[in-house]
């Protein structure tokens, strides 16, 4: 997650963990509710949950509708869709205890720019979820650190902690809300009102958990999803997944990963379903679920597509820490996947188990995993940088080939001197061009929308969301990918700072259901 963040937190990783684990022992009492309500009082000191430093530059926390955006400059009149976009925007500040939580606890708040005929109306909600729903009538955070059940107040021990911050996704004319470790949240495309905060597809899914990262097949119609921790915390379980045309689940099969870690996408090709398991693994010691576990491997598992999950090869490689799918593709029995990636733990607010954190191996870059299926044996994976020169986060694609050989990748890039870019790869001719918005701007995920339906790969638009931190205010900048180096064809303009921002997806018109 780079995009509208300040740097690293420079928190000392040793004291949390040691603080983490005194806080874990007296929950109970901690959490006790006060006799006096607390007000409303986010920390000011960065790197607190909440505050300007916890990774998000703070707390929105405004829910707004703002009709007829102001547009600087061309927006084409036939671009006619939605850009969505979710991020975790604390609800409100956590305990004392829990005041160095990480930014990915955040609440879901999910937020649109709905684009026609040249205009753009913007609106924002809060999933409400059951959390946020408990918080709202309690006035306050009951809910303790990440992923960290024993951290929670007595009052919601039964109550579902999803936060929905995390993607969002479009299928078969539903948007889903998602985090990885709960069921979707099913979300009014139009209006953004939380339909089902816990969807399970009609009680048919069994996985306790469903990915932040989906993939569409255009072809056969299907989306497949995956839910790891799916029989509960700590558990190595995964359930792959189809879901239909329809909307009805289809395929599943259950596998399980070597060790319980964080699986946080996922690769989907026409004959191969992958897995990449880092050691960013489960430790009852973390407060936060995860630590960084240097002591283990990454392994890849490659399976058949469609099958019963039993023919699944695990195979280790060299260390790293990759997260994003760019793209992947199967040639035959080849099995390739390009995901941003680096040689260590790329999040520094997670502890570390045996050694500490290193900005240095935290760098990512584009790397292509192999593996040749037609091998009876196969001793370990094979990783290669693709482009050594680049460094950076939140790898993309045209979306309309996530199952195929593709030939072009995003990425929010950083380069030294110029500061943080969108970068557009063109594989096949291994040259990238960049685009730098220039001094004390900050940019989310860039993401792409065909120019019309049956566009050429990647031919048409990169936008995302430019924080202008000296103005304090948000733009949508829309680029086209005919050459992005030549800046914004036009600025959708926010009179404030959008919304923190994981991930977003722009969805054609004729994706959603007609208002
Ligand atoms: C990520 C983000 C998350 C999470 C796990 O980018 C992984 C990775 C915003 O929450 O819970
Ligand atoms: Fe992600």
């Amino acid at each position: 997650m780079t995009g509208e963040r300040g740097g690293p937190a420079s928190k000392d990783r040793r004291r949390f963990l040691a603080s983490a684990a005194a806080g874990a022992a007296v929950t109970v009492g901690a959490a006790a509710a006060p006799a006096v309500a607390a007000g409303v009082d986010f920390p000011k000191a960065r790197g607190k949950f909440g505050a300007g430093g916890s990774e998000s530059g703070g707390v929105s926390r405004a829910e707004m509708t703002l009709h007829d955006c102001e547009v600087e400059g061309q927006l084409p009149l036939d671009l006619d869709g939605t850009f969505y976009r979710v991020g975790p925007d604390a609800q409100y500040p956590k305990p004392k205890a829990y005041e160095d939580d990480i930014f990915f606890d955040g609440e879901g708040h999910v937020s649109m720019f709905r684009f026609r005929n040249g205009h753009v109306d913007f609106t924002s909600r809060y999933v409400r979820n059951d959390r946020w729903k408990a918080q709202h009538a309690a006035r306050r955070s009951l809910f303790g650190y990440y992923r960290n059940r024993a951290s929670d107040d007595p009052s919601v021990q039964n109550v579902r902690r999803g936060s929905h911050n995390t993607h969002i996704w479009v299928h078969a004319n539903r948007l889903y809300a998602l985090k990885e470790d709960s069921p979707p949240a099913l979300i009014h495309p139009h209006t953004l009102e939380t339909l089902d905060a816990n969807y399970t597809f009609g009680g048919a899914l069994t996985s306790q958990t469903f990915t932040a990262h989906p993939k569409n097949d255009p072809e056969t119609g299907e989306m497949f999803a995956f839910g790891y921790e799916a029989k509960g915390l700590g558990s190595t379980d995964i359930n792959v997944f189809s879901v239909g045309r329809d909307g009805q689940l289809k395929w599943s099969a259950w596998i399980n990963a070597p060790y319980c870690c964080m699986l946080h996408d996922f690769a989907v090709t026409r004959r191969h379903i992958a897995f990449l398991a880092i050691p960013m693994a489960y430790s009852p010691a973390s407060p936060v679920h995860w630590a960084w576990d240097s002591t283990k491997q990454p392994w890849l598992g490659v399976m058949r597509r469609g099958g019963d999950g039993k023919d699944i090869r695990w195979v280790p490689g060299p260390m790293n820490m990759s997260d994003h799918t760019m793209g992947s593709w199967s040639d035959g029995d080849r099995f390739y996947w390009d995901m941003d990636g680096a040689d260590g733990n790329r999040f520094p607010f997670f502890p570390h188990l045996h050694d500490s954190f290193d900005p240095v191996k935290g760098q990512a870059r584009v790397r292509r995993f192999s593996m040749d299926l037609s091998k009876k044996r196969i001793t370990n994976f094979d990783m290669q940088v693709l482009y050594p020169d680049v460094t950076g986060a939140l790898s993309r694609q045209d979306d309309r080939y996530n199952v195929d050989p593709y030939r072009y990748g995003f990425l929010v890039s950083n380069t030294q001197g110029k500061g943080p870019g969108w970068t557009m790869f063109d594989h096949q001719t291994r040259t990238h061009r960049t685009y730098h918005p220039g001094p004390d701007i900050t940019l989310s995920e860039a993401v792409f929308a065909p120019r019309r339906k049956g566009a050429p790969e990647a031919d048409g638009y990169l936008m995302g969301m430019a924080y202008f931190q000296k103005e304090n205010r948000s733009e949508v900048l829309v680029l086209d990918t005919r050459d992005i180096t030549a800046g914004p064809i036009a600025r959708v303009q926010l009179p404030f700072k959008a919304t923190p921002q994981i991930h977003g997806n722009w969805i054609p018109a004729d994706q959603l259901p007609a208002v």
